[in-house]
């Protein structure tokens, strides 16, 4: 069985009272390893190795800083084949979906960071004075100091890569916590950092829970400077509320309940496909999923039709089975709160078109926590199954009669994380774009990634936006500095 230490000053340790809690397989119900549990001074050691590696890592010219998270990136990508089996043993995803999308980001958000950073430009104002010799004005960017950073378990490497790179090419130094569900490639991203020549105290993991455990810990530390955090919106509220003490800066990725638009002049085939994978890709485990689906009304019944015979397609199964197409849920709790708003759509006198149990698995699959890919119609706007976050494979479908109906639906609600149109009309395209209270918004597609672009979420999915010069800006201070010539 794995033990998954923490990971402080370069060293992976036990935790200081030697207490683990175990991690499980979501495929099979299984113990696959035994994490260690951090302490306050677990969490205290951990943020003191990343401020003794603060001044010496902040001096590395940035070309050099780059250097070195561009052999992470090498790191990560030789030793895929171990990502990829401690990522599945974690989360249960099929393989074909980590093999393509969870490891290959991990990499490639080291080089994003390490490129944009390397070419970072900084700000530079002429000002006129009565003297007429004037005075210049310029930026100079510097690292926050410790970065705390926090993350969910739906995709642990993508995002925490995602945070950590930035921060790591910026100057600052980190101490992460993995969800305790998915506390793998954090730990062995530890030995990939030691191999690649980043200094011991620069990268640190201490594993645990959130409230009166590392998370909080990590969060009210007085030497933590900033907190980037990923997971529900419930949860960044508490992160702020802790954080408030010491006005300390945070990024916040939150929850979401996506809506995708389908209009008649689409090409209703990729649509279909499209929301097919927007709704349950990842057993519908991403935060940007589709889970209220809006389609004109001349295409709905054959939208719906279509959706969920794409729905009862999608084969659950051995995670390592190169035909299964969906995973489990992380948890037996999670999958209980999925199986939750089935019932209790259910009774809402909610249409069933696909889906809306347990599949039936062999074991050791049947003690694992799949449900079914599942397809509602008939359900009022107010029901909450359409106003609260689900993240299961589950969407429901409603006609529309009129753009700005489709915009009134999509905008209802207290998120405001992204949106997708299938539309084959440009103007429409851009119009609509235009009015959706979202950060993202993708046509024709979806989660279709560049890198440089602004992340993030309005309204409860987030404050500010990671990405490109996005994260490079969250990651450090710029100081304005007036020289009078
Ligand atoms: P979560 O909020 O339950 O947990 C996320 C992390 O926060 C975990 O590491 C957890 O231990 C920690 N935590 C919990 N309480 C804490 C506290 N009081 N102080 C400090 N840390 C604390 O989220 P989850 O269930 O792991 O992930 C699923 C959620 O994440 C969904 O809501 C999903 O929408 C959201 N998410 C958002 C994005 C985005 O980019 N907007 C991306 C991925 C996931
Ligand atoms: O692709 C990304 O950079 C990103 N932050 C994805 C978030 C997915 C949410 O589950």
């Amino acid at each position: 069985m794995n033990k998954w230490q923490l990971f402080i000053a370069g060293e992976f340790r036990p935790g200081g009272r030697r207490e683990c809690f175990p991690d499980y397989h979501p495929a099979t119900g299984a113990v696959t390893a035994e994490v260690a549990l951090a302490t306050p001074d677990d969490c205290d050691a951990a943020v003191m190795a990343a401020r003794q590696a603060l001044p010496a890592w902040r001096r590395l010219p940035v070309a050099e800083r780059a250097r070195l998270l561009r052999r992470v990136a090498d790191g990560i990508e030789a030793r895929s084949a171990e990502f990829l089996q401690a990522e599945v043993a974690d989360t249960g995803k099929p393989w074909a979906l980590a093999r393509t999308l969870d490891i290959p980001r991990g990499a490639a958000n080291f080089r994003i960071f390490a490129d944009l950073a390397a070419g970072l430009a900084t700000e530079c104002f002429e000002t006129a004075t009565d003297d007429g010799a004037g005075a210049l004005n310029y930026g100079l960017r510097r690292p926050l100091g410790v970065v705390g950073v926090i993350c969910p378990w739906n995709l642990p490497l993508l995002l925490l890569t995602w945070k950590v790179a930035p921060a790591l090419v910026m100057g600052n130094t980190v101490v992460v916590k993995p969800s305790e569900e998915t506390p793998a490639t954090a730990t062995l991203l530890g030995e990939v950092m030691t191999a690649a020549g980043v200094p011991p105290g620069v990268y640190n993991v201490v594993h645990g829970f959130g409230p009166g455990s590392v998370g909080e810990w990590l969060v009210a530390h007085p030497d933590v400077a900033a907190i980037t955090f990923t997971g529900e919106t419930r949860t960044g509220q508490a992160i702020m509320r802790t954080a408030a003490a010491r006005t300390k800066r945070l990024s916040f990725e939150l929850g979401g309940k996506n809506a995708a638009i389908v209009f008649a002049d689409a090409d209703v085939d990729r649509a279909v496909a499209g929301v097919a994978r927007s709704s349950f890709l990842n057993g519908g485990q991403v935060c940007l999923c589709s889970e209220r689906v809006y389609v004109e009304r001349p295409v709905f019944e054959r939208f719906v039709e279509a959706l969920a015979l794409a729905a009862r397609q999608l084969r659950p199964g051995p995670p390592e089975d190169e035909t299964t197409t969906l995973g489990p849920l992380i948890s037996a709790a999670h999958r209980e709160k999925v199986l939750g708003y089935y019932a209790a759509a259910r009774a809402a006198g909610a249409e069933l078109h696909a889906g809306g149990g347990c599949p039936a698995l062999p074991p050791p699959y049947d003690q694992g926590y799949f449900v079914e890919p599942t397809v509602w119609t008939g359900l009022p706007e107010d029901a909450p199954c359409i106003v609260e976050e689900i993240f299961g494979p589950v969407c429901h479908v409603a006609p529309f009669d009129t753009e700005e109906e489709a915009v009134a639906l999509a905008n209802a609600g207290d998120y405001g994380l992204c949106a997708a149109l299938w539309t084959c009309d440009l103007a429409r395209a851009h119009r609509v774009a235009h009015a959706l209270d979202v950060g993202v918004v993708w046509v024709n597609s979806w989660f279709l990634r560049d890198l440089r672009t602004p992340f993030g979420g309005m309204k409860l999915s987030g404050i500010g936006r990671e990405g490109g010069r996005h994260s490079l800006e969250f990651y450090s201070e710029i100081k304005n500095v007036c020289v009078k010539l």
